[in-house]
């Protein structure tokens, strides 16, 4: 496939880029941290969403490569904001089932956070639910070994699979992002709304954080914030956007 081989000269010809995609605060609407999302700037396709391409990365064994990649350039992003005099922002980093196991991910992210000279606190590690419910006993050994660096970890798309909150009680982690799909629907499906509450509820009891994805219109937030949910994510604040984008929309806020 032509793909494929192009995704082969991707990465030395310097053709992935990340854009990022704020995530923030229910209670005073601060901006809290962003999501970084992989982007390919294809020379003649021009610019192709991770959906289209990370199914075909992970075919041909790229991932690891490509994802060492990212979690350098977003740890290092997060100085270059700084810099740039933004106050410090918590950097999410998507990271597939597949890569979950076939990288050392502990050594990447270590070094990572090394280059970047990063303090752990500030990177986060979004991993799928897919992963959680695969081989339980050494996905939960991986993820203390990762939150001994001092990085957090969050649960993406929840809702989506079929793992129960209970069930989640054996895993490290510190957030949930509950799927866009529960947001999307929660106003005009009372199943979906009440999916949504005791997602909250337990999550609570469980002590995660909790993070709305695909926020788009006002209502949606508003009941996420009279349901307790504590940060939000989606396009109703901002899509993902440049590094750039970040700076001018923080400054706006100001
Ligand atoms: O094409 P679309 O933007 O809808 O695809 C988004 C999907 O790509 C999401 O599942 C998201 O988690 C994933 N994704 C985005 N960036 C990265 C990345 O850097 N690494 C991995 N593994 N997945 C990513
Ligand atoms: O699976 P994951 O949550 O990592 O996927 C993130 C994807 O969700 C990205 O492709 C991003 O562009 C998309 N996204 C973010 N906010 C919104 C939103 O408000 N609405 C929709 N439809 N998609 C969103
Ligand atoms: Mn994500
Ligand atoms: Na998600």
């Amino acid at each position: 496939l032509r793909l494929e081989a192009e995704l082969h000269r991707a990465l030395e010809r310097n053709e992935f880029l990340l854009f990022y995609q704020p995530q923030l605060s229910l209670r005073n609407g601060e901006v809290l941290g962003v999501e970084a999302l992989l982007q390919w700037k294809h020379p003649e396709r021009g610019m192709l969403s991770p959906g289209s391409f990370i199914p075909l990365l992970e075919e041909c064994g790229l991932m690891p490569q490509v994802g060492a990649w990212v979690l350098d350039t977003a740890c290092k992003q997060v100085l270059q904001w700084q810099e740039a005099g933004l106050p410090r922002l918590r950097m999410a980093v998507n990271v597939s089932a597949l890569q979950f196991r076939m990288s050392n991910l502990t050594a990447v992210v270590r070094q990572a956070l090394a280059g970047a000279r990063l303090p752990a606190e500030w990177l986060e590690l979004e991993l799928t639910e897919s992963l959680i419910l695969e081989n339980a006993e050494t996905t939960i050994r991986a993820m203390h070994e990762l939150k001994a660096l001092g990085i957090a970890l969050s649960l993406d798309d929840f809702g989506t699979g079929y793992s129960s909150l209970s069930y989640l009680r054996r895993y490290p982690l510190d957030r949930l992002k509950i799927d866009r799909s529960f947001i999307n629907e929660m106003m005009s499906y009372p199943s979906s709304a009440a999916l949504v509450r005791s997602i909250l509820a337990m999550a609570k009891s469980l002590e995660l954080i909790t993070i709305a994805e695909g926020v788009e219109t006002m209502p949606q937030m508003e009941y996420l914030r009279t349901l307790g949910c504590e940060e939000m994510q989606g396009y109703l604040f901002s899509r993902p956007v440049p590094p750039e984008g970040i700076v001018s929309l923080m400054q706006r806020g100001e």
